[in-house]
């Protein structure tokens, strides 16, 4: 099983998307083991996007996350580092796909309404930069059973 971060971000909040948004990952079967709301500051958005700095939207970027309260959950599940990035989603949601989040609830690059890390080292770290260990729970669904062969 894998593990991955995702963000819920202000424009996602403020848009009263949470519960749609939380529903397609459960819908799908996949499974959280850590969820939160909370409001980053600029020391957590900047170690969080670290690898963006020195790009021409880093500044804006990290302005943009820290301005509201935000969703973070940790989900798992077989591939469920990929499988989040496929619902999520194009980066730029002008052009994401319908059927994805970010194609069906945004218009814009910077209110892209989620984040979801990109690979196994990138979800390690970023779980560990919002979930203490014992955030995180290890528990069985009732319906695994009947999602995984
Ligand atoms: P993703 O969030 O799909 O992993 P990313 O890691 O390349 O995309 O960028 C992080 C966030 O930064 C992205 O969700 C929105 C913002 N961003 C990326 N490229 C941008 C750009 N060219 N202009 C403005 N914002 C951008
Ligand atoms: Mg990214």
């Amino acid at each position: 099983m894998e593990r991955t971060l995702i963000i819920i971000k202000p424009e996602g909040v403020q848009r009263g998307l949470i519960g749609q948004i939380l529903a397609r990952f459960e819908q799908r079967g996949l499974k959280f083991v850590g969820l939160k709301m909370l409001q980053m500051s600029p020391a957590l958005a900047e170690e969080h996007y670290a690898v963006h700095k020195g790009k021409p939207f880093y500044t804006g970027l990290v302005k943009h996350i820290t301005s509201g309260p935000v969703v973070v959950g940790v989900v798992e599940g077989r591939g469920a580092i990929k499988m989040v990035r496929t619902m999520m989603g194009a980066t730029n949601a002008a052009e994401a796909a319908p059927g994805t989040i970010r194609g069906d609830f945004a218009l814009e690059i910077g209110y892209n309404i989620i984040h979801g890390s990109d690979g196994p080292e990138t979800a390690a770290r970023e779980i560990s930069l919002f979930f203490k260990p014992e955030e995180l729970l290890d528990y069985r669904l009732a319906s695994e059973s009947w999602l995984y062969e």
